[in-house]
């Protein structure tokens, strides 16, 4: 089988890529390990901003988004048992993001991938890459007992951290800068109406808590557990009790408990490879880099790399020119990393880390306070929440 962008990975970043990619007439296929049932139900982020909405719509996939994402102007931070609001809108000269949860987005996109009737691999095995340093690259795999083979101009590499397409470049050529969080998240999804309107980002001597949501009906909130922390030692009462003892009192007595729909853990860490590209292979979204969840940052980089990625594709088989491919890498790392300080210090202000000293824990508290103290702090913060221009 012959294609001109082989795209490794279903999640977010390739089938965003594969929806622009058709949409613009350029042929391509993805290769996904996992069932599309597996792929449809994975709960991870809930935060758009307005460039990946945009990019969304660009994409013909924002109709339901349009009308069921909820626009937030504003964020708050709860401390010292007292809430705190960021004005996202008056703060940034009237930008907004929007709630919609990333279950959703992929819902959309593999619905209108259908509907083009395009090709996928669901359930693909032994996925490999060959000849990437050449114009000639090719992906093999196995669907069941049958062997198939994939003869691409390009690879599209977006399959996530654990993706077989980062570890595919030689070592000798590319560079991994990491941090890894002696702490994780413990999430759980229940369908019971949100604790308050907007999200709440609470720092609280026994550990960070998010109140955050789905719709009017459905919320998400997350706490903050050790590293090793097991799901199972969490009942959904547990969880709740926690939850409250680290919320302002207010919100603590006006939200409403349920049975978890869902509940994971999620490690925190930061990571960067670079650079995003090798010969015919192209790095994107979580296979180059990850986020702590904290900036609500690492959906919206996949979002990003698709632009810059797609940008450079289309001048490369429309326009016969190669400069978008060859700056696609330095592209996205300039933004990129720009998100990796902007959630590594999110992480830094509203976690508990074991090891601050006393003197740490002050200078913790102290950037707290002067953070909704100076209008000039919060401004920093909101220009980065509703996300960097591309
Ligand atoms: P994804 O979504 O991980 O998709 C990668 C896809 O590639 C497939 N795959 C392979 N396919 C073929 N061959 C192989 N060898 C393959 N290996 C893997 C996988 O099955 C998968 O379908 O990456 P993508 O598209 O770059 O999208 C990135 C986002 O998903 C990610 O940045 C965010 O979800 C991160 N993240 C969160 N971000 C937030 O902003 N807020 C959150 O609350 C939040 N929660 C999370 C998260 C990521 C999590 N992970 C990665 C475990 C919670 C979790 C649990
Ligand atoms: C979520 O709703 O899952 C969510 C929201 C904001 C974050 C992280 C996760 O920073």
């Amino acid at each position: 089988m012959r294609t001109q962008v082989a795209i490794i990975g279903a999640g977010p970043a390739g089938l965003l890529l594969g929806q622009l990619l058709s949409r613009a007439g350029i042929d391509n296929v993805i290769v996904e390990q996992r069932s599309r049932e597996h792929v449809l139900s994975r709960i991870r982020a809930g935060v758009l901003e307005q460039g990946m909405v945009d990019l969304l719509r660009e994409a013909g996939v924002a109709g339901r988004l349009e009308r069921e994402g909820l626009v937030h102007d504003g964020v708050c931070l709860a401390f010292a048992d007292a809430l705190h609001r960021i004005d996202l809108k008056a703060l940034t000269g009237g930008k907004t993001v929007t709630v919609y949860g990333q279950t959703e987005v992929t819902h959309d996109l593999v619905e209108a991938r259908q509907a083009l009737g395009r090709p996928s691999f669901y359930e693909a095995q032994d996925v490999a890459l060959h000849a990437i340093d050449t114009d000639r690259p090719r992906v093999s795999f196995r669907i069941g007992e049958e062997a198939q083979e994939l003869q691409c101009d390009v690879i599209a590499g977006c399959d996530g951290y654990h993706g077989v397409c980062r570890r595919s470049i030689p070592e000798n050529a590319i560079t991994s800068f990491e941090r890894v969080y002696p702490f994780g998240w413990l999430g759980l999804l229940v369908d019971r109406p949100p604790a308050a309107p907007e999200l709440i980002y609470a720092h609280h001597e026994r550990g960070f808590a998010l109140c955050s949501m789905r719709s009017p009906e459905r919320s998400r909130y997350y706490i903050q557990v050790p590293q090793n922390e097991r799901v199972e030692a969490w009942s959904d009462e547990a969880f709740f009790l926690e939850l409250r003892r680290r919320l302002p009192v207010e919100i603590a007595a006006t939200l409403v408990a349920g049975p978890a729909i869902e509940k994971s853990i999620a490690p925190l860490r930061s990571f960067v490879a670079e650079p995003m590209r090798f010969g015919r292979l192209f790095l994107a979204g979580d296979a180059a880099h990850i986020v702590p969840p904290t900036g609500a940052k690492g959906l919206n980089l996949a979002a990003s790399d698709i632009r810059y990625l797609f940008d450079a594709l289309r001048e490369h088989f429309l326009d016969h020119s190669a400069a978008g491919l060859e700056s696609y890498s330095a592209r996205a790392l300039a933004r990129i990393w720009k998100a990796e300080r902007f959630s590594w210090w999110m992480t830094g202000l509203l976690h508990r880390f074991p090891e601050r000293n006393p003197f740490e824990q002050r200078m913790q508290q102290a950037e707290l306070d002067y953070l909704v103290g100076s209008p000039a702090a919060a401004a920093a913060l909101a220009e980065n929440y509703v996300g960097l221009p591309y």
